[in-house]
């Protein structure tokens, strides 16, 4: 497979990192062949309502100035050819949108790929900040560095190849190297729409997850299956965390809240200034 970041008709344009945030976003400099970054797409107008499988929907609404921000910095890692880009494709475009198409034989990612998706759980707009890092071997020093401050780390593997599900311990010792000790993982089972190919049987899966302490999720990348899990799951726990635990935001690795000044009426309250025009 040839090294590219994506097929050219997916780039509209360079864009940078998100502004740095020491705890959050981790290195800011990238390296020269991991710079292509797809910008976020426009938020379609009733993204929440439609791709939510797991909320109630009467806990899902349109953001109101007074939204709380919660920034998380996630990444995606495993092997390649386990569908990470796919999947960063079908949580920007939900299958459930009209005209959305899974992303077909894309090139393998170079580096790393970034991008930013919202979703608003209650009153609080969860922004994340996906690392989608490259599965080859030869990337593996650079995406590393990635990994650092990660509040949520995605960990794939493919149904249809048992060797991906075997470089999951490889994958575990990098992350929890270079992670915050408690930073959520999700490992997740991809290619689940080609069931038939299937090469692990689910109780080797449950018992490594167990053992491991990972919430694990089967999905598939092309049919938009289980994927919104993906921001859901975590959020969940965080705000479980926050509300229910009443841990303060600022112990838990990777997340930060954003508070702006609200010029107009002098008061200061936590806005999520892009929400607002959606
Ligand atoms: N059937 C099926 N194929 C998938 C799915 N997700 C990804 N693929 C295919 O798997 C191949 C690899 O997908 P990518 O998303 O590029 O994999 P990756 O993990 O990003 O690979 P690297 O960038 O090299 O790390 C492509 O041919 C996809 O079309 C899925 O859910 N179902
Ligand atoms: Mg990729």
């Amino acid at each position: 497979m040839t090294s590219h970041v994506y097929p050219s008709k997916n780039i509209t344009q360079k864009v940078d990192p998100p502004p740095s945030t020491d705890h959050i976003d981790g290195p800011t400099h990238r390296e020269p062949s991991a710079t292509l970054v797809r910008p976020p797409p426009p938020i379609p107008q009733s993204i929440n309502e439609e791709t939510v499988p797991l909320v109630s929907p009467n806990t899902l609404r349109r953001a109101t100035n007074t939204d709380t921000t919660y920034t998380i910095k996630v990444i995606f890692a495993g092997d390649t050819n386990t569908g990470k880009t796919c999947t960063l494709h079908s949580l920007q475009q939900p299958m459930s949108h009209p005209g959305s198409q899974p992303l077909d034989n894309p090139l393998c990612t170079v580096g790393v790929d970034f991008a930013t998706i919202r979703r608003h759980i209650d009153s609080i707009c969860f922004k994340y900040n996906i690392w989608d890092t490259a599965g080859q071997e030869k990337y593996r020093a650079i995406t590393q560095s990635f990994f650092k401050n990660a509040g949520i780390a995605v960990l794939f593997f493919d149904l249809t190849s048992y060797a991906s599900f075997q470089s999951l311990p490889g994958w575990l010792e990098d992350i929890h190297r270079n992670c915050h000790p408690e930073v959520i993982i999700l490992l997740i089972g991809n290619k689940v729409d080609i069931n038939h190919q299937r090469e692990i049987e689910r109780h080797e899966i449950d018992t490594f997850s167990q053992l491991h302490e990972l919430i694990y999720i089967e999905i598939s990348a092309h049919t938009g299956e289980s994927v919104e899990r993906i921001l859901y799951d975590p959020a969940e726990i965080l705000l479980d965390k926050i509300k229910i635990q009443h841990i303060p935001t600022n112990d838990i690795p990777g997340i930060r809240i954003n508070e702006y000044i609200e010029i107009r009426t002098g008061k200061r309250s936590a806005i999520c200034s892009k929400c607002n025009i959606m």
